[in-house]
C-alpha cells in the first residue's frame, strides 16, 4: 500500500526539483520544494486515479457527482501524504535534503474555495467517499481567487484578493482535452425535423469550460477520486487582426468577458447574491459538468436510458440546481427522449441536500435575468413548473398552498423548489433541521411527497480534524482505543469512555491539552504579536460572522465580566481568554461593526491593568482553514450559540469536541445530537429552545422590557452606546438591539432574551473548571461520544439510504 519509502520519495523529490526548476536540492528554495513535494505526490495519486477509473468503468459500478459552488480544501500536502501513508517518510525525506518538513508545509497557501460550512462540508465529504472507495467525482469552479484575507487594520475588516494559485495549482492537472463549450444568451429557433422538433441556440455568446482536475485520495486504500474545478476561458483565439488596427484593449475584450466568471468566488455566506454573474457562474460550471457526465455515460453504455441506474448528482444546497433543466435538456435535445422519460430519469438521478432556514439565504432568480441569460433552460424549467404547479393544485385545492409550493411565481425562480420538483431525495443536515424542513419550511411539498424528505446529520473528517492536526491527542486515542483502527472507525473512539474515572490518563490529556495550548500561544505570537496566557481557559468562537449566530451575546457577556472585575477586582477566579475568529460578507455592514466593537473591547481590556493576568479578548485575523487546525487542538470551550433553529448542523461544533472542548450552546443544530450523546453533564446548555424561539418572534417580543428590568443587561447596552477608550460609539449596534432598524424588528436573534441564561451557563463552565478532575473527565466524554460525528458515517448514509452506492463498511 504504502507509496513510497523515504529512499524513493528523495530520489523523486530531487528528479522533480531539476527536471522542472533546474536545480539541485541544494539549490531550490522552499517554495520550489514545496511545488516539487506537490507534483511527486500528485504523480503517484494520478496513477491510482486512472486504475480507480478503469476498475469503476469495468465493473460497470454507479458513480457519485458530488455538485458544489464551495469547496474549503484548505492545505493539501500534509493531508495527501498522510492519506497515501507517507507522511513520516516525507518530512523524513524532506529532512534529509535539508529542509524543515513544517517550514515547507506552512508555505502552502489554504485553498480557499468556499466560505465556511457548506464548502468546508463538501471537502470532508470528498475525503470520506475516497476512503469508502466510492466511485465518486467533485465538481465546482476553479477560481482564481478563493475566499478573500481578512486583514484588520485599526479594528476593520480589511478584504484582500486570495491568489491561491500561483503554488496551489501545483495540485491540479489541466485537461484542455476534454473541454466543453458552455452557450449563454442568443435566441431558439424551432424546426420540424424526421417527425422530431428541434430546438437550437443561436448567437449569444460561447465560454470554454477547462477542466483542472484534482486527486484525492482516501485513506488506507488505493482508490482515488478527483475534485474536477472548472476553468473560464474564452472560445475565440485573441483577435490580432485588432491589434494592427491599434484596438490593443478590445482585442482581448471576448477573453476578459469569458475569463471574468471564474474569477472570484461570492463571499456572501448564508445570503443570497441576486447578480447576474452568480447566475452564470452557476449555469458555466453545472453545464459543463452535466455534458461531461452525459458523454462519459454515452461512450460506456451508448444509451442514456439507464443513466440513473449508473449516476446520481447530488447537489450542495440549491446552488447547483440548474442541473435538473440541464439534465432535461440533454436528454430531450441530444438524446431526443420525450418529456416523460427524460423527467423519470432526472427525477430519479438527483438528489438535494438543504443547508439552510433563513429566508434571505433561499436562492430566487429574476425570471427575466433567467430568460434572457439561459433561454432554453428557461423553456424548460417554466415547462416544469407548469406541470409541477397543476400536480400541487390536483393535490391541494387550495391555491395559497400552489403558491407556496410554485418553482416559477410572479416572475420570480424559487430554486429550493426547483430542487424539490426535480430531486429524488432532499435532506436536511442535522436531525432539528429536518423537521423543521419538514414541518415548517417545506412543510407543504412534504405533505404531498413525504417520502422524498430525509435527514442525514453532518460529519467531520476525522482523520484531519484529530489524528492529523492533534497528534498528542492520537496517540492518547491509540494507546487506550485500540490502536489505530479508529481511523476506519470512529465509533472506536466509544472505548476512551471506561477510562473517565482513571486519574492517570484524564492527567495525561489534561497535559495534552496544556501542551497544545502553549504552541498555539507560540503561534499567535510569532503571526499576530499578542501574548496569550496558557493558564487562562481558551473560550472560543470561530465561524463566519453573522447575526444568527450571535458573536454579540457573547461580546454582551463579556461587556458584564469586564463590568464585574470592575466593581469587583477580584471577581475572576480563573483567568479567562476569550478567543474570536470571523470573516464578514464584504457587504455585510452590521457584521463588520459587530467585528470592529470585538477589536475596540479587546483594546480597552488590553489597556485595563485591573483585567491583567483576569481577562482576555483576541480577534484572530484571517480565519481559514488551517488556522482552524491549529486552534481546535488548544481549544477549551467551544462557543455554539445561534438562536435555537437557525443554524441547520454546524460542524466547527463537531471539530472542537473531538478535540475535548465543551460546549457552552443553544439546543441548534447538531448541538442537540451532541446533546443526545452526552447528557446535560458533559455540555453547557442554556436558552429557549427553536420552539419558544420561533413562538417568542412571532408573538411580540419586546425587548425594550428586558433592558428595563435587567440592571445587568441595562448597564452593558449602555456601554455599547458611549463606547471604550478608542472613542467608537456602537449606538448603532444597541438601537439595533433596542428598536430594530432598516426595517429590521428589534433584537431580531433574541441576544437580550437569552442573556441571562447565557451568563448563566457561563458561570457554570467556569465552575466545572475550576475542578479539573470533572472539566477533564468531561473532555474525555466528549472526545469518547463525537465517534458519530465522523464524515465516514454520514457519507456511509448517503451511501445506503440516499445514493444507494456500495461502499467499504465503517462501524
Ligand atoms: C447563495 C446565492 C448567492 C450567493 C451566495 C449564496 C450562498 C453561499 C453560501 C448561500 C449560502 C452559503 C452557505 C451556506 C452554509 O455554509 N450553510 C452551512 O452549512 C453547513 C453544512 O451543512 C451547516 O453546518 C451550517 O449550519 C450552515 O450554516
Amino acid at each position: 500500500m504504502t507509496a513510497f519509502t523515504t529512499r524513493e520519495l528523495e530520489d523523486a523529490l530531487t528528479r522533480k526539483l531539476m527536471i522542472n526548476f533546474g536545480k539541485t536540492a541544494e539549490e531550490a528554495g522552499e517554495t520550489e520544494m514545496l511545488r516539487a513535494c506537490a507534483l511527486v505526490l500528485r504523480d503517484a495519486m494520478a496513477l491510482r486515479g486512472v486504475e480507480t477509473r478503469r476498475e469503476t468503468r469495468q465493473k460497470e459500478k454507479k458513480k457519485v457527482h458530488y455538485l458544489s459552488l464551495e469547496f474549503l480544501m484548505g492545505r493539501s500536502l500534509q493531508k495527501n501524504a498522510y492519506n497515501l501513508g507517507v507522511l513520516p517518510q516525507l518530512k523524513e525525506a524532506l529532512e534529509h535534503l535539508g529542509f524543515q518538513a513544517g517550514d515547507v508545509f506552512e508555505l502552502e497557501p489554504d485553498a480557499g474555495l468556499g466560505n465556511g460550512g457548506l464548502g468546508r462540508l463538501a471537502a470532508c465529504y470528498l475525503d470520506s467517499m475516497s476512503t469508502l472507495e466510492i466511485p465518486a467525482t467533485g465538481y465546482s469552479i476553479c477560481y482564481e481567487l478563493g475566499i478573500f484575507k481578512q486583514k484588520i487594520v485599526e479594528g476593520q475588516q480589511v478584504e484582500l484578493p486570495d491568489a491561491w494559485k500561483g503554488i496551489g495549482s501545483a495540485w491540479l492537472l489541466p485537461k484542455p482535452e476534454e473541454a466543453r463549450q458552455v452557450r449563454f444568451g442568443g435566441t431558439l429557433r424551432e424546426f420540424w425535423n424526421d417527425g422530431h422538433l428541434h430546438i437550437v441556440q443561436e448567437g449569444g455568446t460561447t465560454v470554454l469550460a477547462v477542466p483542472c482536475d484534482m486527486e484525492i485520495a482516501g485513506y488506507n486504500t488505493s482508490h482515488t477520486n478527483k475534485l474536477r474545478l472548472w476553468d473560464a476561458k474564452s472560445p475565440k483565439p485573441v483577435d490580432m487582426s485588432l491589434y494592427s488596427k491599434g484596438e490593443y484593449l478590445k482585442a482581448t475584450e471576448d477573453e476578459a468577458m469569458a475569463e471574468v466568471i471564474a474569477k472570484v468566488l461570492y463571499p456572501d455566506d448564508n445570503h443570497e447574491e441576486g447578480k447576474s454573474l452568480r447566475l452564470k457562474q452557476q449555469y458555466f460550471f453545472v453545464s459543463a459538468t452535466v455534458q461531461s457526465i452525459a458523454e462519459e455515460h454515452m461512450a460506456e453504455f451508448g444509451t442514456m436510458a439507464n443513466f440513473h441506474e449508473k449516476n446520481v448528482l447530488q447537489i450542495n444546497d440549491t446552488h447547483p440546481a440548474l442541473v435538473i433543466p440541464e439534465l432535461m435538456r440533454i436528454l430531450l435535445d441530444d438524446a431526443g427522449m420525450g418529456w416523460d422519460r427524460a423527467w423519470e430519469i432526472t427525477t430519479q438521478s438527483v438528489t438535494y441536500t438543504n443547508h439552510t432556514v433563513l429566508a434571505e439565504a433561499l436562492e430566487k432568480w429574476p425570471q427575466a435575468l433567467f430568460e434572457r441569460l439561459l433561454p432554453r433552460v428557461w423553456q424548460i424549467t417554466a415547462e416544469i413548473a407548469r406541470r409541477w404547479e397543476e400536480q400541487c393544485r390536483a393535490y391541494f385545492r387550495d391555491e395559497e398552498k400552489v403558491r407556496d409550493t410554485a418553482v416559477v411565481w410572479d416572475g420570480v425562480v424559487r430554486m429550493a423548489n426547483l430542487c424539490i420538483a426535480g430531486g429524488m431525495r432532499v435532506n436536511g443536515v442535522s436531525a432539528l433541521h429536518s423537521e423543521i424542513l419538514k414541518n415548517e419550511v417545506f412543510q407543504n411539498a412534504c405533505a404531498m411527497e413525504p417520502e422524498k424528505f430525509t435527514n442525514v446529520t453532518n460529519g467531520v473528517d476525522h482523520r484531519r480534524w484529530l489524528a492529523e492536526i492533534n497528534p498528542g491527542l492520537h496517540g492518547l486515542v491509540c494507546d487506550l482505543a485500540g490502536g489505530e483502527a479508529y481511523l476506519m472507525d470512529p465509533q472506536a473512539l466509544g472505548r476512551l469512555d471506561a477510562y473517565a474515572d482513571d486519574r492517570e490518563v484524564l492527567r495525561r490529556l489534561s497535559d495534552i491539552k496544556r501542551r497544545n495550548k502553549e504552541e498555539f500561544a507560540a503561534y499567535a505570537k510569532q503571526q499576530q504579536c499578542v501574548l496569550l496566557n496558557p493558564d487562562a481557559i481558551f473560550d472560543v468562537q470561530v465561524k463566519r460572522l453573522h447575526e444568527y449566530k450571535r458573536q454579540l451575546l457573547n461580546v454582551l457577556h463579556i461587556i458584564a465580566l469586564y463590568q464585574r472585575l470592575q466593581d469587583d477586582p477580584n471577581a475572576i477566579a480563573r483567568p479567562r481568554t476569550f478567543l474570536f475568529g470571523a470573516k464578514a460578507a464584504p457587504g455585510y455592514a452590521v457584521a463588520k461593526r459587530i467585528i470592529r466593537l470585538i477589536n475596540s473591547l479587546a483594546d480597552q481590556i488590553d489597556h485595563d491593568p485591573i483585567c491583567s493576568g483576569k481577562l482576555q479578548v483576541v480577534f484572530l485575523e484571517n480565519y481559514r482553514v488551517s488556522l482552524a487546525e491549529r486552534l481546535m487542538p488548544a481549544s477549551e470551550v467551544s462557543q455554539q450559540i445561534s438562536t435555537a433553529g437557525k443554524e441547520a448542523s454546524g460542524t466547527g461544533n463537531m471539530k472542537f469536541m473531538m478535540n475535548g472542548a465543551l460546549t457552552v450552546g443553544t439546543l441548534d443544530g447538531a448541538n442537540v445530537e451532541m446533546h443526545d450523546v452526552l447528557g446535560d453533564e458533559n455540555m453547557f446548555l442554556f436558552g429557549l429552545r427553536s420552539n419558544e424561539a420561533a413562538a417568542l418572534s412571532r408573538e411580540g417580543y419586546l425587548p425594550q422590557r428586558l433592558y428595563a428590568r435587567d440592571p445587568v443587561l441595562h448597564r452593558v447596552l449602555d456601554a455599547l452606546k458611549t463606547g471604550f477608550r478608542d472613542g467608537v460609539s456602537y449606538e448603532d449596534l444597541y438601537r439595533r438591539l433596542l428598536f430594530g432598524d432598516h426595517g429590521a424588528p428589534a433584537d431580531e436573534y433574541l441576544l437580550l432574551a437569552d442573556f441571562s441564561a447565557y451568563c448563566d451557563a457561563e458561570k457554570r463552565m467556569a465552575e466545572a473548571y475550576a475542578d479539573p478532575e470533572r472539566w477533564n473527565a468531561m473532555s474525555l466524554r466528549n472526545i469518547a461520544r463525537s465517534g458519530v460525528f465522523a464524515a465516514d458515517r454520514a457519507v456511509a448514509e448517503y451511501a445506503d439510504r440516499i445514493w444507494h452506492v456500495p461502499h467499504r463498511k465503517v462501524r
